[in-house]
């Protein structure tokens, strides 16, 4: 057991109590001798590079490269992402991808180049094979935007056997080089980002198991895709493969104009599966708007969800429930849902309610849906092992556990104690759980949020999951907990957004989860899971919301104040003005943890958390405008201060501020005493919106960040959808610079079902001093217009 696993083991029993540790000792011997029995004998492994090249073929998009041991299929699609499959690896069978793979670029052709090696040569990527193998990704202007280096496997197979057609059976690694300047962000949510510095970065997603800081490594939702910005360009990289892995970043130098630049470097190391990756090029918006074209369209969260939420594990009783919403109402403060932990469970059995604390959750669901409150509820995975037990006995009929190698379900410990696990790689296991959403709708829930699905299972050494022999179906394929353990978060969600698409088609499902992977945004957002109470713990909360977004998942927040303990007035304070501004914002704490109602720290803060719900409250149609580009072009609410200017270093390496949509920079306040702080501005005219003031980028200006607001700057000529003194949408519009041209975009709001509205587009310009704003294709503008910033 190492420092790490103590630690561990102590926080689990601490967490769980002595029972369900004893329990937990248990089951993480029955994992172990599993793993033994199944992995067991060392199979001889015999590494492998390709050799050198043959011959290639033309396919579409591209060709096949034939080398000595191994071949590439490189092929280019239509937009201009680019695929490329070792041993085989075809883009298909995956988890990520949303739908068919997308068409090939007829156009695109292969042709040798003068050094024995291939060029696939297409009009917005060039990508140059090496004889050895090493595979270049160039611009069409041809400029390197990174270059992968003959990869090497390690073939479980005897030797001479030929490699595994589709790979997946041997282990493999494969570095690659990025320019000297690069930066890199993303591998899905990373509490010390959001620019992933020199270090590993595992690829599995793990329950920190307590509360977490920056330090902690990996969490609850990691993903194989990297972000890259640099000098030459921008690219997105996915490694499709969901097995366990590491990646080992290192930034590059600069020689100072000498020539001698060391390249940045990365490394990635999988223990199984394909070797196959995607590449998309070009700005920012395009290479999110190409991976979301790849992987789907984020799901749009309903209205109520953009508002502000409150969660708490361990209200206790619906009495308790009644009691916070009674005060948000009392002091005038909106809420629009609260969110029920395992506490309202019958005995933390998932799909059950304890009916002495919560004797009529349909009336009480009735009666806060009057004030305009919903309710969500927490869905576990992990299904009490009982008999008796109608979701347990569901589930064994349905044969939709999870089984070991031999043939017997699985067992872990969770907190309804021993517990199995539905396999949601299997169709029909999805079907069935999805249905028991039904039960949750007629208890009066309309939103839910998975917890516990990395999957967990408490341990007091070892990996706090299934064993990795256990038996998955991987969609008909057969495969074990190796291949599916990345996935079952994301496919959990998929089971519950489609049994809810089901059960009730006249709404959007609201879901948020725990854990995931690459393609979650179809079914839902993501929250920041158990944050530590703590100055780090909000740097972290940004952190991985804006690493998310830049991986797909634009919707997600932390929990405000901390998960665990009690946070000073002005932390919470600090906190919850950020929250404001994200896309999830919700206040949610421990058991054990101090309050996180607004008026439990004092009347100061009482009164300015009540200035930011009032600021989220008119920025909600321009939070739905986010939500719906989203859907449309993969742009994430909350993006680096870099979005729109990716060869602006400064603004690279910026990470304590960001831009919510094109119109708004947010400079949270993230360290204890502070009241003004630094801004680095991307080019053109920024406006404090509390002063009025005008600053000029880019560069970096010092402002005023009292107590009672953190600052937030309007881009000149934006035009923001915000919500009128009499309830209705209006145009705020912040006078663009002279000789420059503003706009923005408004979707309206077209309710909780499925009708897609229309977007409407409006330009700004200024002209003889007076603000001029027109509906982009003609026609009224249909709004009132507020302009601010002229003579500021
Ligand atoms: O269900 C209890 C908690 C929940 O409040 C939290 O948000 C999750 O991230 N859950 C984790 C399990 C217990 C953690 C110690």
């Amino acid at each position: 057991m190492d420092g790490r696993e103590l630690v561990r083991s102590v926080r689990v029993v601490r967490t769980v109590g002595p029972v369900q540790g004893l329990r937990s000792v248990r089951a993480a011997w029955r994992r172990r001798r599993a793993d033994a029995r199944a992995f067991g004998r060392q199979e001889a492994e015999r590494a492998r590079v390709p050799g050198t090249a043959t011959r290639a073929e033309p396919r579409p998009g591209g060709g096949l490269i034939r080398f000595a041991r191994s071949s590439l299929r490189v092929r280019v699609a239509a937009g201009g992402a680019v695929f490329c499959g070792w041993d085989g690896a075809g883009p298909e069978p995956s988890y990520a991808l949303a739908g068919a793979c997308p068409e090939a670029d007829p156009r695109a052709v292969l042709e040798p180049d003068t050094e024995g090696g291939w060029r696939v040569v297409s009009e917005r990527v060039l990508v140059a094979v090496s004889r050895h193998g090493a595979v270049e990704v160039r611009t069409p202007g041809g400029v390197t935007l990174r270059r992968e280096l003959p990869p090497r496997w390690w073939d479980r197979t005897g030797p001479g056997d030929a490699p595994p057609e589709g790979g997946g059976a041997s282990r493999w690694v494969q570095r690659s080089e990025v320019a000297a300047d690069a930066r890199v962000f993303g591998l899905g949510g990373r509490a010390g980002g959001p620019r992933l510095r020199d270090g590993t970065y595992r690829l599995w997603n793990t329950d920190p198991g307590g509360a977490f800081g920056p330090g902690d490594d990996p969490l609850s939702l990691t993903m194989p895709v990297q972000v890259v910005v640099a000098d030459a360009g921008t690219h997105l990289i996915f490694h499709d493969n969901s097995w366990d892995g590491r990646v080992t970043l290192r930034e590059g130098t600069e020689g100072a104009g000498s020539g001698h630049d060391r390249p940045g470097t990365c490394e990635v190391r999988m223990d199984g599966g394909p070797l196959r990756y995607w590449v998309l090029l070009g700005a920012p918006s395009r290479v999110l708007q190409g991976w979301t074209a790849l992987t789907g369209a984020p799901a749009l969260p309903p209205r109520w969800a953009l508002r502000y939420q409150h969660a708490r594990w361990g209200f206790g009783s619906q009495e308790e429930v009644r009691r916070v919403v009674a005060g948000y109402r009392e002091r005038e403060l909106p809420l629009s849902a609260v969110h029920l932990d395992i506490d309202h469970f019958d005995g933390h059995r998932v799909f059950t309610v304890d009916r002495e604390q919560f004797p009529d959750l349909p009336g009480l669901a009735r009666e806060l849906r009057a004030d305009g409150v919903r309710l969500v509820s927490i869905v576990d995975p992990a299904v009490k092992a009982q008999p008796g037990d109608a979701v347990y006995e569901g589930g064994a009929a349905a044969d939709a556990f999870v089984r070991d190698a031999s043939g017997h379900t699985v067992r872990g410990v969770v907190w309804p104690g021993e517990s199995v696990y539905p396999d949601f790689t299997d169709a029909r296991v999805r079907k069935w759980w999805g249905g028991l959403y039904a039960e949750r709708l007629a208890q009066g829930f309309s939103g839910f949020w998975h917890d516990m699905n990395e999957p967990v299972s408490f341990t007091v050494f070892g990996d706090p999951t299934l064993p990795r022999s256990a038996r998955h179906a991987v969609e008909g394929r057969g495969g074990d907990h190796r291949e599916a353990h990345n996935v079952y978060g994301l496919a959990m969600a998929r089971a519950g957004y489609e049994g809810l698409c089901e059960l009730r088609p006249e709404e959007r499902p609201f879901l948020f989860s725990r854990s995931g992977w690459a393609g979650l945004q179809r079914y839902g957002g993501t929250w920041s899971g158990d944050v530590a109470t703590g100055w780090p713990g909000l740097r972290a909360s940004l952190s991985l919301v804006l690493g998310l977004g830049l991986c797909g998942v634009p919707y997600s927040g932390p929990d405000i104040g901390g998960f665990s303990g009690e946070p000073s007035p002005e932390l919470y304070l600090r906190w919850f003005q950020l929250g404001a501004y994200l896309p999830l914002f919700r206040t949610h704490s421990a058991v054990s943890a101090g309050r996180r109602e607004p008026w439990e720290f004092g009347s100061e803060v009482l009164e300015h958390a009540r200035t930011a719900l009032s600021e989220r409250e008119r920025l909600l149609p321009y939070f739905h405008t986010l939500g719906q580009l989203a859907r449309l072009t993969g742009a994430p609410y909350v993006r680096p201060v870099w979005w729109n200017a990716p060869r602006d270093r400064e603004l690279r390496d910026c990470e304590d501020a960001f831009l919510l949509g094109d119109g708004l920079l947010v400079a949270p306040v993230l360290e204890e005493g502070v009241r003004r702080r630094a801004v680095r501005l991307p080019r053109g005219r920024w406006y404090d919106t509390a002063t009025g003031r005008a600053y000029d980028g880019p560069g970096q200006v010092v402002v005023e960040a009292p107590l009672s607001r953190i600052p937030v700057l309007a881009r000149g000529g934006a035009v923001l959808p915000v919500t009128g003194a009499d309830g209705a949408t209006e145009l705020e519009v912040w006078a663009p610079g002279a000789g420059r041209r503003g706009g923005g975009v408004v979707v309206p709001d077209a309710g909780d079902g499925w009708r897609r509205p229309e977007v409407e587009r409006f330009t700004s310009v200024l002209e003889d001093g007076a603000v001029v704003v027109a509906r982009q294709n003609g026609g009224a503008v249909g709004y009132p217009v507020r302009v601010r910033g002229v003579d500021a």
